[in-house]
Order: structure tokens, then C-alpha cells, then sequence
């Protein structure tokens, strides 16, 4: 089974791609990282960062996650993400969404030993 540390890099990074101004980019990475399967996953960020920098937010300032839980983090640095949200219009099987690139510190929630990011909280 998919580890949770594994589930969140195959939804959240992508540091090969800087952000992308192609309007086609969240279609094929949603589809591409299995996130149109069952169900049109409604919004999701991904990362465009090394994976030593995103893991590294682990360390930095403890804050409570939006379900209350005390195991989030913010980066002090503003990261590359572009944030894909699926259109109004947009009806599974056939997920299409809209994209915006942006530059946010972000916020994760992290577990386990390593103590790595298992779920992307928000950017602000
Ligand atoms: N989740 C929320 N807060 C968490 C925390 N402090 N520590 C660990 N996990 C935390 O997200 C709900 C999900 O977020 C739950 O599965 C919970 O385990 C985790 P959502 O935004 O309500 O829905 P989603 O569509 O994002 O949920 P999934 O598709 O299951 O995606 P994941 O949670 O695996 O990944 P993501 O939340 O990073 O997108």
C-alpha cells in the first residue's frame, strides 16, 4: 500500500516543472499523478521545489492545522506552486480544471519517523 509520505509527493511535488503558464498543465498532471480516478479531485497545489526543501518545512514554525491537529508547519520562504482548481463546467470522467501559479509560503502537516509532509494544509 501507498505510504502517506509517498501519497503526498505523488500528489503535491513536482520540482522538474517550474510554474507552467500552459492551461493544459493541471488536466495532464491531475489525470498523470491519479487524481481523476473515481472522482475528479476538486482542488490540489502542487510544488515546484526540491524535495529536500518541501521535506526540510518539518522543521520550521508549529502551527494548528485547519482540522485542529497540532502537527502543521509553515515555511518561512515563499515556494513555487501552481494551485488547480477543477471548472465549473468540468463533470467526471472528464475532470478539467483551471491553474494559477503562484508564489506562497506553505503550510504541511507532517508524521512519521522520518518526520516528512503527509498532507498539503494551504498556502498563505
Ligand atoms: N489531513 C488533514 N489534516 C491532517 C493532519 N494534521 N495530519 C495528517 N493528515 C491530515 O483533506 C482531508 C485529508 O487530509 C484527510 O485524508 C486527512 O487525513 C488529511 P481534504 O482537503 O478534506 O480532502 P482531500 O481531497 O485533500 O483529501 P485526499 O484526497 O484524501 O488527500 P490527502 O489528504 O491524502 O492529501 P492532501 O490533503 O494533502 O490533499
Amino acid at each position: 500500500k501507498e505510504s502517506p509520505s509517498k501519497k503526498f509527493q505523488r500528489q503535491h511535488m513536482d520540482p522538474e516543472n517550474s510554474a507552467s503558464d500552459d492551461t493544459k498543465y493541471c488536466d495532464h498532471m491531475m489525470k498523470a499523478r491519479n487524481m481523476t480516478k473515481g472522482r475528479c479531485k476538486p482542488v490540489n497545489t502542487f510544488i515546484h521545489e526540491p524535495k529536500e526543501i518541501v521535506d526540510a518545512v518539518c522543521r520550521e514554525t508549529n502551527i494548528t492545522c485547519k482540522n485542529g491537529q497540532s502537527n502543521c508547519y509553515q515555511s518561512s520562504q515563499p515556494m513555487s506552486l501552481t494551485h488547480c482548481r477543477q471548472t465549473g463546467a468540468s463533470k467526471y470522467p472528464n475532470c478539467q480544471y483551471r491553474g494559477s501559479d503562484i508564489t506562497k509560503q506553505i503550510i504541511v502537516a507532517c508524521e512519521g519517523n522520518p518526520y516528512v509532509p503527509v498532507h498539503f494544509d494551504a498556502y498563505v
